[in-house]
């Protein structure tokens, strides 16, 4: 096991992995940029090193800086997070030519996955179901035509370095595909450097359905049901729950076992999620993400498997501490990521927490790194923590939520609370009857107005 953990990381994930580390009697190191010297994870950690100033270029993507900061500290590992450096390969190689662990994958599934064409590739050669498409890129506007033709409209171009919907161009009509093509092809050069594109049918009204993995790197992998986060704005999640209102139990014991199965042949090592769309009753594999996600309490509470340990002893090489048989799925368990922004607006508002107050009682979690008195500064992701509730079954999970969302109080800054107190008394929230446009509808017909 290792001695010492270096967590490159901030906010509430930082916190988290503390808390993982000290269960496992292992020593922490804070590492933070001088804009969070007065952050909790600095605090709570054994040892802390500033690694540079508040942009993240320079500090917590600063791959010198962090191995000067194991060298300093001693640290024999470093767990990445979520973000920042936590699905960058060649980190991970670095990592391993400097003989420190990377709490995470090994670099060539990274690689693989961070290419969205050689994950579908691979996804598709693992026999997982896929959205029907091209086979690889698409390398003239022939192939584009003829591609479409074969799928029919309307069609996604997708970008292989996108993800996170980031350089997405829908095509309703052969007359629109070619300008599509160019302009999502100009715009991956721009934003990533590399402009190639695949082609998928465009799936009208989906949920996104994702199936959190542990594979032990060695071929024994398992699956822990599903999120649905189907809640979105803008490609960032809001709100995410599992079980899915939407699966049976059979249903997740399918998908989950495809995926498991997967990782077995692959040879996964760590925690893995599977993203899917989900349409008329059918998965179709869009990307895997090779990290701990922001969402990945929501499955904890309803397996009581703590999935951070799980990464710090796969990484260490310790065999996955259950078998699939021994998986239980209990109740339901809803998770809001309240965030430092205008409820209605979205608009950031970093600064002076004046007065906090979070809640607690049966069933409650928060997964948060501010406290009364800290100063959200304005360089980084604007959550301010993660609220989950659990219980015995969906309906009992909202009763709490609804209950624990008006406990929470924090003033002094604008935060998205009011929109979850809005949401959670929403009849399509309640009957789970949503998809992956629901919430930017919602907002868009005044659902927020008068907040
Ligand atoms: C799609 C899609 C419809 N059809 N692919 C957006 C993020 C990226 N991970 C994939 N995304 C989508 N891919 C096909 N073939 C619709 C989306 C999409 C979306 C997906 C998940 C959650 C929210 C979304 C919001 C808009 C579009």
């Amino acid at each position: 096991m290792f001695d010492k953990i270096l967590i490159a990381n901030r906010g509430e994930i930082a916190l988290r992995i503390l808390r993982a580390a000290k269960e496992l009697g292992i020593a922490t190191v804070a590492v933070h940029s001088t804009a969070d010297a007065e952050a909790m994870h600095v605090k709570l950690a054994d040892e802390s090193v500033c690694i540079g100033p508040p942009a993240a270029r320079d500090s917590y993507l600063n791959i010198p800086a962090l191995l000067s900061a194991c060298e300093i500290t001693g640290a024999d590992a470093i767990h990445p997070g979520y973000g920042f450096l936590s699905e960058n390969a060649r980190f991970a190689e670095i990592l391993a030519e400097h003989n420190i662990g990377f709490i995470g994958p090994k670099a060539e599934h990274i690689r693989i996955m961070g290419d969205k064409i050689e994950a579908k590739r691979t996804a598709l050669a693992l026999g997982i179901p896929c959205v029907p498409g091209s086979e690889g890129g698409i390398d003239n506007d022939e192939q584009a035509i003829r591609v479409a033709r074969e799928i029919g409209f309307p069609v996604l171009v997708k970008a292989a370095a996108g993800g996170g919907g980031r350089g997405m161009k829908v095509a309703r009509t052969e007359a629109d595909l070619l300008n599509a093509l160019h302009t999502a092809k100009q715009e991956a050069k721009a934003a990533f450097g590399d402009d190639a594109v695949y082609l998928e049918k465009y799936l009208e009204r989906p949920r996104h359905i994702e199936i959190q993995i542990l594979g032990d790197g060695k071929g024994n992998a398992i699956h822990l049901g599903e999120r649905d986060c189907s809640l979105q704005r803008r490609h960032q999640k809001v709100l995410e729950e599992s079980p899915s209102p939407a699966l049976n139990a059979e249903q997740r014991a399918e998908i989950g076992e495809i995926c498991a199965a997967a990782m077995r042949k692959l040879q996964y090592s760590g925690a893995g999620t599977i993203e899917f769309l989900y349409e008329d009753g059918r998965f179709y594999f869009i990307e895997m993400n090779t990290r701990i996600q922001v969402e990945h309490p929501v499955t904890e509470m309803i397996t009581g498997i703590d999935l951070v340990n799980e990464q710090i002893r796969i990484a260490a090489g310790s065999p996955l501490s259950i078998a699939q048989e021994d998986v239980r799925f209990e109740g339901a368990a809803i998770e809001c990521r309240v965030n430092a922004e205008h409820p209605a607006t979205f608009r950031p508002s970093p600064g002076k927490i004046a007065y906090y107050h979070p809640p607690g009682g049966l069933g409650v979690r928060v997964d948060s790194a501010v406290y009364q008195g800290y100063t959200i500064p304005p360089n980084y992701d604007s959550l301010v923590g993660k609220l989950i509730v659990h219980g015995r079954n969906r309906t009992e999970a909202l009763m709490r939520l609804r209950r624990a969302l008006d406990e929470f109080i924090v003033d002094g800054i604008d935060t998205t609370l009011p929109l979850f107190r809005t949401l959670v008394r929403n009849g399509d929230v309640q009957n789970g009857d949503y998809d992956i446009h629901w919430l930017e509808k919602f907002l868009a017909t005044g659902g927020m107005d008068g907040e």
